[in-house]
């Protein structure tokens, strides 16, 4: 009964309207578009905190990766026009990532709506092509359901960007209304009919090839399909950016079918007879260019198991399309069974070729990165969270760690640059109990580093290694291929990033040889503060199978 609630401002029942969905951190720069809101969460600040940061980039990042490693959507709160124009970058992150999020946006006053008014922007258009919904919250009493429906939407399906737009007016009028309750996720199940399919089409299948990626797994799914695909004998890989959805140390595994694939892997893929993909929606980084997959039809029988009906039959046009979620799937598999030879003599080769391929191989310069790599990989404890950026730093990573459970990786599949930072800094604050470290590229690491200040203001104390090659390393590499020798824009001229680390109150350390390192690691991970290796690379190291010298010689004799 509508006498018996009491009134509150719009900002009190959006913070309430949040807590009631069960957020628990919420990432944001303030402006002085949702003042009501920062009022609201003042009163909830036990339940529900509110961590603010130095940039909006930083800021929806950190808000992606709460998503990401928790499966519930994380929380952004920007201002008006600047602060929505430099918060895009999580926001596109997280529609390429299918990460549920839900970002809210300052808007002006709808009484001076469309006169392009102070910092106005229509953000139905602006965040059209990146959010899986966008709407502006007009009237104080409809928060609860545009809140309620932004939470059901950014899970569904495939998961992803919700955008809510909150004019001034909305924030500041009261109403008195009630609450929604927390939002509840509906994943399709496969049918009986399709699991017969899978199992006659897997019964003849010579070569057969299980691809696992995409969103919306959890640990318990990750395991079944582990035990399902040991006990068949499968061989399986990953897509980009997704290793940690199948436990690297399995027999099984074959390695990421990702950017610097393993040309073996990549044939396998090409010539698998059934390709099994489950959740992953075959991008352009996983296919390596449409290559390994034609477009639209495969020359493999394609099985394509998604929790998104649309993405089915999208690029694609799959022999067997699942509509499913992972979990759901992952149980309907248990009453397959398989006993076929060709299959586990796959897995043993295919395995061989990823222990090979992985080992570490001697760089020009001091420091032996890939041993270094290698090393964190056997030192760090098994559930740490390892976030990334994006360059060609991140290729050692990618070749010689192994990743050991469910959701112990922060990476973005768009490849966007100064991710792993803020990436970091959320998963600390959302998993205190669990270590953290980062892995930046010099470049990469000042798009965000700023927020070395709010890790430093929130005790999230973690390691982060900042990959000093003193270039766009990625970016050179491509320009000496393809304009050997016309080097330009892609120097750099970097700070000292342990004394930077140090004037925001961290610990800072800068290692030049390899033997080096671990110490200034276990330094670090005691030092109780936020600590920042700056490991110096020989810069013609490029990728961790070739220099960029050698890449420049065989542009040059290719165009003589
Ligand atoms: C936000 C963003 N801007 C630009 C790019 C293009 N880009 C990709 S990698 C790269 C260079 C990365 O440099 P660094 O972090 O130093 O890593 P390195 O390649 O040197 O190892 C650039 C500019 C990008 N991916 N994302
Ligand atoms: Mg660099």
């Amino acid at each position: 009964m509508k006498s018996d609630l009491k009134t509150r401002h719009g900002g009190r029942i959006l913070a309430d309207a949040l807590a009631a969905q069960g957020v628990k951190l919420a990432f944001g720069v303030p402006g002085e578009s949702y003042l009501p809101v920062l009022d609201g969460l003042h009163d909830l600040q036990d339940r529900l905190r509110f961590i603010v940061c130095r940039q909006e980039g930083g800021a929806s990042y950190m808000a992606e990766a709460y998503g990401k490693l928790t499966g519930e959507p994380g929380v952004l709160f920007v201002t008006r026009g600047p602060g929505a124009t430099n918060g895009a970058i999580g926001v596109h992150t997280g529609l390429q990532d299918s990460t549920p999020m839900v970002v809210f946006i300052g808007q002006v006053p709808n009484e001076f709506a469309e006169r392009e008014a102070f910092q106005e922007i229509d953000y139905r258009r602006m965040y059209g092509q990146m959010a899986k919904w966008v709407a502006q919250i007009d009237r104080v009493e409809r928060i609860p359901e545009y809140v309620s429906r932004a939470f059901h939407t950014a899970l569904a399906g495939r998961p992803g960007p919700v955008v809510l737009a909150l004019p001034e007016d909305t924030l500041f009028s009261e109403a008195a209304v009630a609450d929604a309750p927390k939002h509840h996720t509906v994943r399709p199940a496969p049918s009986a009919s399709d699991i017969a399919k899978l199992g006659q089409l897997l019964a003849g299948a010579e070569r057969p090839f299980v691809l696992v990626g995409g969103g919306g797994w959890t640990p318990e799914a990750c395991r079944g399909l582990q035990r399902w695909i040991e006990a068949n004998g499968l061989p399986v890989g990953t897509s980009f950016r997704c290793q940690d959805l199948f436990d690297n140390r399995s027999a099984n595994y074959l390695g990421d079918v990702g950017i610097g694939i393993n040309p073996k892997l990549a044939q396998r893929v090409k010539e698998a007879d059934v390709l099994l993909v489950i959740g992953a929606r075959l991008g352009e980084m996983t296919t390596s260019a449409y290559t390994l997959v034609d477009a639209p039809v495969p020359r493999q029988t394609l099985v394509h198991v998604h929790a998104g009906a649309e993405e089915l039959g999208r690029v694609y046009r799959p022999v067997l399309a699942i509509n499913s979620g992972m979990a759901q799937f992952v149980d309907a598999l248990a009453s397959l069974s398989f006993s076929k030879p060709a299959w586990r003599q796959a897995s043993e080769t295919g395995r061989k070729e990823y222990l090979e391929w992985t080992e570490p191989r001697t760089m020009p310069g001091q420091v032996q990165y890939g041993e270094i790599i290698r090393w964190l990989s056997d030192r760090l404890p098994e559930d740490t969270i390892i976030a990334g950026g994006a360059g060609n730093f991140a290729g050692w990573l990618h070749r010689h760690f192994r990743y050991k459970g469910f959701r112990t990786q922060l990476g973005s599949t768009n490849g966007s640059m100064g991710y792993g930072y803020p990436a970091a800094v959320a998963a600390k604050l959302a998993a205190p109990e669990r270590d953290v470290f980062a892995l930046c590229g010099d470049g990469d690491f000042l798009m965000t580093g700023q927020e070395i200040a709010t890790a430093a203001q929130y005790g999230a104390n973690f390691v982060a290694v900042v990959v000093n090659n003193g270039l766009y390393g990625t970016i050179r590499m491509h320009q000496e291929r393809e304009y050997p020798g016309r080097v330009y824009g892609t120097d750099l001229r970097n700070p000292d990033f342990a004394a930077y680390a140090r004037a925001f109150g961290g610990h800072g350390e800068t290692v030049e040889r390899t033997a080096d390192f671990a110490g200034a690691y276990e330094r670090s991970a005691a030092a109780g503060k936020p600590a920042l290796i700056e490991l110096r690379i020989d810069p013609d190291a490029i990728t961790p199978a070739t220099t960029l010298s050698a890449i420049r010689e065989k542009a040059l004799r290719s165009k003589q």
